[in-house]
């Protein structure tokens, strides 16, 4: 039999397929659906310490090969979803779920972390180092110093398992001492990648969401070649013990391959979920099964990283 099982952190999870934060997971009710669907876990939306509106609206559309949105970070807040979290590792205590977070400034980072540091919550913690839509504020990791010195000031007192959500990098360089940061950490995975920052998409004259004149993050079709590269660059790059998660471009059961091939141990979908709904991941699943049964693999670790390069 077939089986896309897999561990991140040490904790197990019965299909490697699951949500992109951002997309079915501001709400309770989107969050069951994943979870009762064919996806192996969920990742919150990205929580701020406080309920946030968000940008003006229309701030997501979907586009013929991919997406654009400038959200603004709207979500219930950390204890919406924190509260809801330790509620749900009672009634399924053999499953785990990510809770992913980020501050408004460095300060309210660290004062949600320790939050859920002081809490009971067992699962996985994902820190959004990569939100391109609000304004005024740069993406963390795409400034090394702040990055490293917030991570060093996390693990002074977080010692529950986290992992960062990346942007995409662009330049070898970049690669080297984003993977040189890291790798100074225990972190427990990276994930690339986020969207694509700050792309333009125009219908006749006109941009087609209002925040930030139309600006915004470019996810699905658009960007799988740059999400593989930053899954392979860093799966090359990083200590084994920091695990991947490939994000970006994944439509079908082959995307997800090329991920898994690229060194990603969990895969996550996000324009093609808001495009199709929680049924994509029946789909991309019997898709990637498939594929591994025609090439005679078993699971995962058959083939996660053993991309083959040309001599
Ligand atoms: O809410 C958003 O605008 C948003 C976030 Br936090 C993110 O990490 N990535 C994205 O494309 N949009």
């Amino acid at each position: 039999m077939v089986s896309t099982k897999t561990q991140i952190a040490g904790f197990a999870f019965d299909n490697c397929l699951m949500n992109a934060a951002g997309v079915a997971c501001m709400t309770i009710e989107e969050l069951e659906g994943v979870k009762n669907s064919a996806a192996g876990t969920f990742v919150t939306k990205t929580a701020t310490l406080d309920f946030c509106q968000g940008n003006p609206e229309p701030r997501y559309q979907d586009v013929p090969l991919g997406s654009i949105n400038s959200m603004g970070l709207p979500n219930n807040g950390l204890d919406y979803y924190l509260d809801y979290l330790l509620d749900l590792q009672e009634k399924e205590p053999n499953r785990t779920f990510f809770l992913s977070l980020v501050g408004m400034s460095p300060e309210e980072t660290h004062t949600i972390l320790k939050k859920v540091q002081e809490s009971e919550f067992k699962g996985l913690t994902e820190l959004n180092l990569s939100c391109p839509n609000v304004p005024g504020k740069p993406q963390i990791a795409y400034d090394f110093e702040t990055t490293d010195r917030i991570l060093s000031e996390v693990f002074a007192y977080f010692t529950k398992p986290l992992g960062i959500k990346l942007p995409p990098y662009f330049d070898i360089v970049h690669f080297d001492q984003a993977a040189a940061i890291f790798n100074k950490y225990p972190l427990k995975f990276v994930n690339c990648v986020n969207s694509i920052g700050n792309g333009l998409y125009i219908e006749d004259e006109s941009v087609v969401i209002r925040p930030k004149n139309g600006f915004g993050g470019i996810g699905g079709e658009y960007i799988k070649p740059t999400a593989l590269a930053n899954v392979h660059a860093f799966y090359q790059r990083l200590n084994p013990q920091i695990q991947i998660i490939g994000t970006g471009g994944v439509l079908t059961g082959r995307d997800a391959f090329e991920h898994i091939l690229c060194g990603a141990s969990m895969v996550q979908v996000g324009t093609t979920l808001h495009k199709e709904g929680v049924c994509a991941f029946d789909r991309i699943t019997n898709e990637l099964k498939a594929i591994m049964t025609e090439k005679g693999y078993e699971n995962l670790e058959d083939f996660r990283g053993k991309l083959r390069y040309i001599d």
